[in-house]
């Protein structure tokens, strides 16, 4: 398929690249490279693979580590203004999402407020949980200092991509002696499904009905889990209680939308479809990590409708982001 818009799609700036380092020299020597660049090797890629435009993020998990506060916004400016510097020289290729200083609410709200006002960009990118003040603190935004921050998002009427990191060491014990699940074998989703979760039972969704999530990796787990996180042994009469009025899967549904990032599988892209409709799914890489070849190869001959191929591969993305293409 031509045309096709992936939206889980990184580069790295000197400040974050080391972050990206993960699995070892000899991968390193191509990842490194891949990260930095966007109009070369990149563009060639998506020339290639019928990919028509990338909406951009940086890498993980970058400003969301880094514990002091105003170095964390400092850096995710920075980042930012990159990125909108580069999406300038071709803006029918790249669009741009932001990255934000979420240590601090009011600075993520007046960063994400400049990204798209200033900037043009078309949403934000976090990677999951912020450390802040000192590298243990860990918050999550479904604390209810957040909240202002959430009807920015709304106001502007921007999608919000919870991204994967892993989680802290000191949070990690459960995999301890078994480090090759950290990361994008196991780690990161199971880190991120929480936090949406998170999100949803704090009833977030009731108090912002028009926020627009997306999630990667073909929501990071959950769509095969709807029924069970809301059956939850449905003879006990007395489920635990959260804050939000209904049940997980009518949020999910609603303010959710998935992306194929690093998941290219077809049962787990018909599930999807089959749990959320398709116009809550939409393709994507997660380049450098993935091959834009890889996804682009799978996607355009994986069983699904070819009125569905559109929607997942080009339109829904034009929709939710208001794309000008
Ligand atoms: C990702 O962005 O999804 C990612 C990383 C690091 C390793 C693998 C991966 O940030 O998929
Ligand atoms: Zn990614």
């Amino acid at each position: 398929m031509q045309g096709k818009i992936a939206l889980e799609e990184h580069f790295a700036i000197e400040a974050t690249l080391g972050d990206s380092q993960v699995f070892g020299a000899h991968v390193w020597e191509t990842l490194g490279p891949r990260l930095i660049d966007i109009q070369d090797m990149r563009l060639a890629e998506m020339d290639k693979h019928g990919v028509e435009m990338m909406i951009l993020s940086l890498n993980a998990p970058a400003v969301q580590a880094i514990h002091d506060v105003k170095t964390a916004i400092a850096v995710a400016r920075q980042a930012n203004d990159v990125l909108a510097e580069e999406v300038r020289k071709r803006p029918m290729r790249f669009a741009a999402f932001a990255a934000l200083p979420m240590q601090d609410a009011e600075a993520g709200s007046a960063e994400l407020t400049r990204c798209v006002k200033e900037l043009g960009f078309v949403g934000a990118l976090v990677n999951g949980f912020s450390q802040t003040g000192s590298p243990d603190t860990v918050v999550y935004y479904d604390l209810p200092q957040y909240r202002t921050f959430w009807r920015t998002v709304e106001a502007l009427d921007v999608p919000f991509y919870l991204h994967p990191r892993n989680p802290l060491p000191s949070w990690a014990r459960q995999y301890e002696g078994h480090n090759w699940l950290l990361g994008p074998n196991w780690a990161f989703h199971s880190e991120t499904s929480v936090h949406a979760l998170r999100l949803i039972g704090s009833g977030l969704f009731d108090e912002c009905p028009n926020l627009k999530m997306v999630l990667g990796h073909i929501g990071e787990g959950l769509p095969i889990y709807l029924w069970r996180i809301d059956g939850r042994n449905g003879w006990m009469k007395e489920p635990h209680r959260y804050a939000a009025k209904h049940g997980v899967g009518h949020y999910f549904r609603k303010h959710f939308h998935l992306t194929t990032s690093g998941n290219f599988s077809t049962p787990a892209l018909v599930n999807a479809v089959t749990e959320m409709g398709a116009d809550h799914v939409m393709f994507s890489v997660d380049w450098p990590f993935e091959d834009v070849g890889e996804g682009a190869e799978w996607f355009d001959k994986a069983a699904i409708s070819e009125s569905d191929r559109v929607r997942i591969g080009r339109e829904n993305a034009i929709e939710l982001f208001k794309l000008k293409i």
